[in-house]
């Protein structure tokens, strides 16, 4: 009998949404998962979690029967107990609490751990029939996504498929050769068939940067200044597009008059980079046409990130290129998120509070009831040991509705067992590309674990919610939230199988109130904000390192670690830092700050420049102290998101 194929996507918060093939082999107990070859972005291959997620889905972490727990043990699971018990608990706690102190203290938290839509966002709708507090979605892009907004009038750019026509790609902030491995294919194949260069703009030597034709390294935080130097250098050599500049922008004179500032002889001095340097990639940028720039959520999350993102996305424009650029295009289509999660059918209003500070909202007492779902908090938000100690308050009652133990199981009074994406059905709406297509069942649910849409119709029952659409039958919801983005508007098709490509703006269309790419953003303006890119002074923290940290190839954040082992606590440094400070190579050290302290063991590297630190982001160091205790909980001005790139510390040789 030929084995049979099921087709199902990788929904993990990953910018190649993969899509799969699971081959059931006669005779074994589990399917095998490999890259779909007929996807012309997954090209037949994964990543080392692709393939992997079957193994997670069977290890021994899942966790597989409603737990009560004490949330002050933190090191007991709790007491194994019937669905019934626990959504009787879960529901009493939750009326208690919106008779008590009204629907504000009740929170949810979620974010993109699965991201199907009947994952991640049609489960929201009991929130948003409660009126209850939400959270402003800035612990990732959200800034990058403002900051486009305000030149572009929204923020997507290229589709990454056409990365193979072009003959100059500019890998900006951006890891992708460990954090896109199918973008990173795809520009090594114009590499390949089309002899194009690429260029990576990093302070470190990623994994991206040792595999660059030309590395540029300049100090962290200093891109603002690079995009105008470049700018300079392409008015005054003449290389800009006048005609393109006069039909399609507004607001150039005055972003002209901010780059003649920026000299080679200026950047140096703050960049740090041999005018040599900047010179070629400034000539490379002005004469090698069609070219890309892809720009890192990674460097985006840092102080000055959204402002980076500003400057660099300006710069197609002046050689004459519509949006030549690429960050997310997670808001290119018209998908209907509003109606999916409930918000536009709802008559009532909900608080919306700073993801990236939540922390401070919790530990301030602001929640009673606070339902977490889809992402790892106690791990991947900012500023843990507030956070941490918000969770553990008497009067907050935490509710985890999780695949696995995690960190943040460890602090909830109830678990519930949740279905894998390959246990169930659903639709990935992806930000890296624009193909889709259904996400099948692929293997038998665990028995005891229930999908987010279940529990959600479970606790509206038993609070008698009455809103309608709280129990519209999922697909139905699907098939009005995404008919206007299928090329193929047929919702049918795709349920049977179909591969179908989304309907995403046209290059062009600026959404500005000029209708066109503004140098000079009115919207900006409006705000109170500068309507130009502005380079902020470098505040380096005297005695401090910057400690930048980024993804590892193994590891989706937290997830995998269940296969792979636990993220490893380590700290790269320079060997003039580490001779300095007498340590050496492996050395147990205490890496801290105001917030807090961690243990790593060392890795002395010339990867990372003097005075700059790196290490993988999100780990739990050696005493059991997460790493994001070091990290700021500060918002960035523009769009209110995290600054995980931007955290100072001390060291000390334990
Ligand atoms: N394997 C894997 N892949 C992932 C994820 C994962 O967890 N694992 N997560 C996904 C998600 S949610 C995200 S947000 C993306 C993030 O993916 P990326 O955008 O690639 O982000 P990082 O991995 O943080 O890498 C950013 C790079 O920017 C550099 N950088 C830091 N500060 C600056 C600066 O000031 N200027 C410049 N020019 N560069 C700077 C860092 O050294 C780093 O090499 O990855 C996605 N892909
Ligand atoms: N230090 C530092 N911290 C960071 C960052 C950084 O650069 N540095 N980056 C930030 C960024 S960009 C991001 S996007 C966040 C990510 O932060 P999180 O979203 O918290 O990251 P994950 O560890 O992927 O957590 C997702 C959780 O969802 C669970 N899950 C998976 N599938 C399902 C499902 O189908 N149903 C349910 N109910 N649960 C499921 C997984 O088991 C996992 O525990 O981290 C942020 N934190
Ligand atoms: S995590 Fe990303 S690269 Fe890996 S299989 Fe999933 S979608 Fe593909
Ligand atoms: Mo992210």
């Amino acid at each position: 009998m030929p084995n049979k194929k099921i087709r199902t996507v990788c929904p993990r918060d990953c910018y190649d949404s993969c899509h799969l093939i699971a081959e059931i082999i006669d005779g074994e107990d589990h399917p095998k998962l490999k890259g779909d070859p007929t996807n012309p972005i997954t090209q037949g291959f994964t990543c080392p979690r692709g393939t992997k997620d079957l193994d997670r889905n069977f290890s021994s972490q899942r966790v597989q029967f409603p737990h009560i727990r004490n949330k002050k043990e933190q090191n007991k699971l709790g007491r194994k107990c019937k669905w019934d018990e626990a959504l009787q608990l879960v529901s009493d706690r939750l009326r208690e609490t919106l008779d008590d102190y009204g629907k504000e203290a009740v929170l949810h938290l979620e974010y993109a751990g699965n991201m199907g839509l009947l994952t991640q966002y049609f489960p929201q709708r009991i929130w948003n029939s409660l009126g209850a507090t939400k959270t402003d979605n800035s612990i990732c892009s959200k800034s990058g996504h403002d900051a486009l907004t305000l030149h572009y009038g929204s923020s997507h750019g290229i589709q990454p498929e056409n990365l193979t026509t072009q003959k100059l790609i500019v890998f900006w902030g951006f890891n992708a050769a460990v954090s896109s491995p199918h973008l990173w294919r795809l520009a090594q194949q114009a590499r390949n068939q089309n002899q194009a260069k690429i260029v990576v703009i990093d302070p470190r030597v990623s994994e991206t940067a040792k595999k660059a034709d030309i590395h540029i390294q300049p100090h962290p935080g200093t891109d603002v200044a690079i995009a105008y130097g470049l700018a300079n250098y392409l008015s005054e050599k003449g290389l800009t597009d006048s005609v393109f500049l006069e039909k399609w922008t507004v607001g150039f004179e005055q972003f002209r008059e901010e780059s003649k500032k920026w000299t080679i002889t200026r950047l140096k001095e703050l960049t740090g980079l041999k005018p040599v340097k900047i010179e070629q990639f400034a000539r490379l940028y002005g004469t090698v046409h069609p070219s890309v720039i892809l720009i890192g959520l990674g460097m985006q999350k840092s102080r000055n990130g959204a402002e980076a993102v500003r400057a660099i996305s300006l710069l197609p424009a002046l050689i004459g290129l519509h949006r030549a650029f690429f960050y997310s295009n997670g808001e290119a289509y018209p998908v209907n998120y509003q109606y999916l999660t409930g918000e536009s059918l709802t008559s009532k209003s909900s608080k919306v509070v700073s993801q990236v500070q939540l922390g401070r909202h919790l530990a301030e007492g602001a929640f009673k009831f606070f339902y977490i779902y889809n992402m790892n908090p106690a791990l991947t938000l900012p500023n843990q040991i507030v956070f941490r100690k918000g969770l553990l308050r008497d009067d907050v009652f935490v509710v985890v509705h999780e695949t696995h133990w995690t960190e943040t199981t460890r602090y909830a009074d109830v678990v519930l067992p949740a279905l894998t994406y390959l246990e169930k059905e659903d639709v990935v709406i992806p930000w890296g590309h624009h193909y889709v297509q259904k996400s099948n069942r692929v293997i038998q649910p665990d028995e005891a674990s229930r999908s987010e849409i279940w529990v959600m119709q479970q606790l509206a029952q038993r609070l008698d919610l009455k809103d309608e659409w709280l129990f519209q039958p999922p697909w139905q919801a699907i098939k009005v939230a995404i008919n206007k983005a299928l090329t193929i508007p047929n919702l049918n098709k795709l349920l049977s199988g179909t591969q179908a490509t989304l309907n995403s703006i046209p290059l062009d269309e600026y959404f500005t109130p000029s209708g066109k790419i503004e140098f000079a953003s009115s919207t900006a303006s409006k705000q109170g904000i500068s309507p130009l890119p502005k380079q902020a002074i470098i505040q380096e923290e005297p005695g401090q390192f910057l400690l930048l940290n980024s993804a590892l190839r193994n590891y989706t954040h937290t997830q995998f670690q269940e296969i792979y082992g636990e993220i490893p606590p380590i700290v790269h440094i320079h060997p003039v830092d580490a001779k300095t400070l007498k340590i050496k190579d492996g050395d147990e050290i205490q890496i801290y700050n105001k917030q807090g302290a961690i243990q790593v063991h060392t890795n002395i590297t010339d990867t990372v420049p003097p005075g700059i630190l790196w290490s993988p982001r999100q780990f739990i160091g050696k005493k059991g102290k997460p790493q994001n205790c070091l990290t700021p909980d500060t918002p960035q001005s523009i769009g209110n998101g995290s600054v995980f790139n931007s955290t100072w510390v001390h060291l000390k040789k334990i």
